[in-house]
């Protein structure tokens, strides 16, 4: 008697046979019955737009032309719709028996409205929750080729990106200016599929193992009774676990230094960490570490405009960016690699590439242009855009592969579980700016806020209903082949690599390779950190801790705590400086850094036109401020003002101008501060005490300062000498803003700040 069973499971077994043969899963090997290249599906084109809701165009909001077509506007539909298209009559009041009756619960608007409402906030990222962000081209030099097949890599390739900056500790509403560790998220939509990376403006973390990542970013964050300090390390718990947990140092000391408060997302560095691994056409492996340098320099604020900004303009940062972008002035990095040869030791010059907490140097491993990255538009939509971005270390394209460090393989897990929650569900790469530029040809289903319609019935392999498809792809038709790495035969441990141990040499490096300047910067930014805790356990045993990277960096901010000075621990090893680690020394472009041209409303109006031109011509961006809002000059040929006194603060501007200061408006402030008979008393009075505020914090920022007219007054008020470093009185506008100019390509008068040591 026939077995029905095996009748059936013998038909299946011949039709799979007509089933054409992928590769089956060998890595590198196409079957031989491979299919042609060629996609079997088209690639997910963006959702259409819902009628009447396209997507805004990017208004300015300095009323700059844009292009927009007010028709494009998600609010300029020909009549207001429920969200099922239903028009409707009325949405300002609600549904009642009566005028003053009770509200009806069968108004279904009421409902419909508030409840969308209700869930307009999604969760904020656990860290990095503030941030800002630009859609931007890369285009490849071709240079890396040698070492990857990545194909956007490939000489004039040009592939669109979308980067995203942030800050880590503080949430969504903190401010921008804080002390942190930046976030630097690069999403290359290349045609291979999309590759993250996911880097930060600080080479190290700290720590080497991801099972730490709880631990620090808990002590770092706002304490759990109060919710205080928001967006800040200067409190008691952050420095417990760091002076605790040794190998944090040196990622706590790259904060403390000026690259924990960068003047501007344009003006930093980007670096991806880890070691990567790098595959070329041949197989041959290359270890690499990912370096973006800003066109611009790598600049940052002075502690006190960085405090002063997050209370003056918390959004800093973000305006920065958008304003820079609006204006043409779009910011470049070239994305650059170190590269060292794949041994299985995984080390270059004694430093353990799979430890994060240690940087290579560049002079012992120059960083080596690869491409050029441009962000030229800002997003249409934060919410859609860079709220909703999803970045990962695993999304990688063939080419790039990564390496064993133990922080990396934690990331890999961390970041699609997160958005998970954050996102709502599985389905996120089907939001827009999630979306691969590549076909996607995959069989996940259904999950919450599935927006495709998936044909067929058979999104499992091996299938013979849906004729076999999707077939697997080999090494040779584009397939994410994983390097095959050597894992040497080992124990299972809870065990770090002794390597691993080393936690002040790197410190003290980057101690030596400072500046006069930034040392001094560093110091104080120890002294006020510790000097915000509370508990003196805390505060000495960083102390110790300080100890071991340099005694006198110690010493002066024990100084500065009245703690005595501890005895260094550890014996220290000779460590080479590196220059590179300076952020002085060097001349820069000034694309969209800001003059103010402070006048007080009279004199020498022809000059302040002439040198707004030329700061505009110089690709600058000239703010003119004045006492009070509207314009200067007749109607015929007005000058715009953009910041009054009452809103103008020296933290805008990387430079000031002076231009006939005392006016009208500017004496009816000063006169009722002046005394009869006291010189400078009278001198104050001729200025208003918000430019002399503004002048003394631009002076002791270091600010370039410059005037013409009768500026040497207005200084003189302020206390400022004349002849100080960095100040220029000139005879005319134009004669100003040439000294002006080269004074800021050297970011600051770095003469104007005292040597601590
Ligand atoms: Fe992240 N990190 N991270 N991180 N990280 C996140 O992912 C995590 C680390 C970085 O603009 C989260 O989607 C772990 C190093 C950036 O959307 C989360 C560890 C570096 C961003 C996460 C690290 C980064 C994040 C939170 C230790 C520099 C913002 C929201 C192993 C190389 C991306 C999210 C954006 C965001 C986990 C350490 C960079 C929780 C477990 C090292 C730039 O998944």
């Amino acid at each position: 008697k026939s077995n029905p069973i095996k009748a059936a499971a013998e038909k299946l077994a011949d039709a799979l046979r007509d089933v054409p043969g992928p590769a089956d899963g060998i890595p590198g090997k196409p079957g031989p019955e491979t299919p042609p290249v060629d996609e079997p599906t088209e690639p997910r084109g963006p959702l259409p737009p819902k009628p009447d809701q396209g997507s805004p165009a990017t208004v300015s909001p300095t009323g700059q032309p844009t292009g927009a077509d007010p028709g494009d506007m998600a609010q300029a539909g020909s009549y207001l719709t429920t969200a099922q298209g239903t028009r409707l009559y009325e949405t300002d009041k609600s549904l009642k028996a009566g005028p003053r009756g009770p509200v009806l619960l069968q108004d279904h608007h009421l409902r419909e409205k508030i409840t969308h409402f209700d869930h307009e906030r999604i969760p904020e990222r656990v860290v990095h929750a503030r941030g800002a962000a630009a859609h931007g081209v890369f285009h490849g030099y071709g240079t890396a080729s040698q070492v990857t097949k990545a194909a956007f890599l490939a000489k004039d390739v040009a592939t669109p990106v979308f980067v995203r900056f942030s800050t880590v500790l503080g949430s969504r509403g903190s401010a921008d200016t804080v002390r942190d560790t930046r976030g630097f998220a690069t999403k290359f939509y290349t045609t291979e599929g999309v590759w993250d990376l996911v880097g930060n403006n600080i080479p190290v973390f700290f720590i080497q193992d991801a099972i730490k990542f709880p631990d620090i970013i808990h002590a770092g964050k706002p304490h759990p009774d109060r919710e205080i300090p928001q967006a800040q390390s200067a409190h008691d718990t952050f420095w417990d676990f760091v002076s605790l947990h040794t190998e944090a140092t040196f990622h706590a000391l790259w904060n403390m230094s000026d690259r924990g408060i960068p003047r501007s997302y344009r003006m930093m560095e980007g670096f991806g960490v880890h070691t990567f691994r790098l595959v070329n056409a041949e197989g041959k492996t290359t270890l690499v570490k990912f370096h973006w340098k800003p066109k611009l320099g790598v600049h940052s604020m002075v502690w006190e405009e960085a405090q002063i900004a997050n209370g003056v303009d918390p959004d800093f940062h973000r305006r920065d960016l958008a304003d820079a972008i609006e204006a043409g002035a779009y910011p470049q990095w070239e994305l650059g690699i170190q590269t060292f040869p794949d041994t299985p030791e995984q080390m270059y010059e004694g430093i353990d590439l799979l430890d994060s907490t240690k940087i290579v140097p560049e002079e012992i491993a120059p960083v080596q242009p690869i491409g050029l990255l441009t962000l030229n538009a800002n997003p249409t939509n934060f919410f859609a855009e860079t709220e909703q971005v999803a970045f990962h270390p695993g999304h990688l394209v063939p080419g790039i592969d990564i390496t064993d460090d133990p922080l990396l393989a934690g990331r890999l897990f961390s970041y699609l579980d997160t958005q998970i929650t954050r996102l709502a569900g599985p389905n996120f790469g089907q939001i827009p700016i999630n979306r691969t530029h590549a076909p996607v040809n995959d069989m996940l289903r259904d999950g919450f806020h599935q927006d495709a319609v998936h044909r067929g019935v058979a999104p499992y392999r091996p299938n013979s209903l849906d004729g076999g498809c999707p077939f697997l792809a080999g090494a040779d038709t584009g397939a994410y082949v994983e390097v095959p790495v050597e894992v040497p035969a080992a124990r299972k441990v809870r065990e770090s690599p002794a390597t691993f141990e080393d936690h002040f040499s790197q410190p003290r490096l980057f101690w030596q390779s400072m500046t006069d300047v930034e040392r001094e910067h560093i110091i104080a930014a120890y002294t006020f950190e510790l000097g915000k805790c509370y508990e003196n356990a805390v505060k000495e045993r960083q102390l110790k801790v300080l100890a071991n990277i340099d005694p006198e960096l110690c010493e002066q901010v024990a100084t500065g705590l009245g703690l005595p000075v501890p005895e260094p621990t550890v014996e220290p090893t000779p460590v080479q400086p590196s220059p590179a680690l300076s952020q002085l020394g060097q001349s820069w472009p000034l694309d969209g850094r800001i003059i103010g041209i402070v006048t007080g409303g009279g004199g020498d109006l022809d000059g302040v036109r002439a040198v707004r031109q030329a700061v505009l011509d110089a690709g600058m961006v000239p703010l003119v401020v004045a006492p009070s809002g509207g314009q200067l000059g007749p109607d015929a040929d007005p000058i715009t003002i953009q910041r009054s006194f009452a809103t103008a603060r020296s933290i805008e501007f990387d430079a000031l101008l002076l231009a006939g200061v005392p006016g009208p408006g500017a004496d009816a402030y000063g006169a009722r501060d002046a005394k009869a008979g006291d010189e400078s008393a009278r001198a104050a009075a001729a200025t208003d005490p918000r430019v002399l505020l503004m002048l003394s914090e631009a002076y002791r920022h270091g600010k370039a300062i410059g005037g013409w007219a009768d500026a040497d007054t207005v200084l003189a008020a302020a206390g400022i000498p004349a002849d100080a470093p960095g100040v220029v009185v000139a005879e005319s506008g134009d004669a100003a803003l040439d000294r002006l100019t080269e004074l800021l390509r050297n970011h600051r008068v770095w003469e104007r700040f005292a040597p601590a040591i």
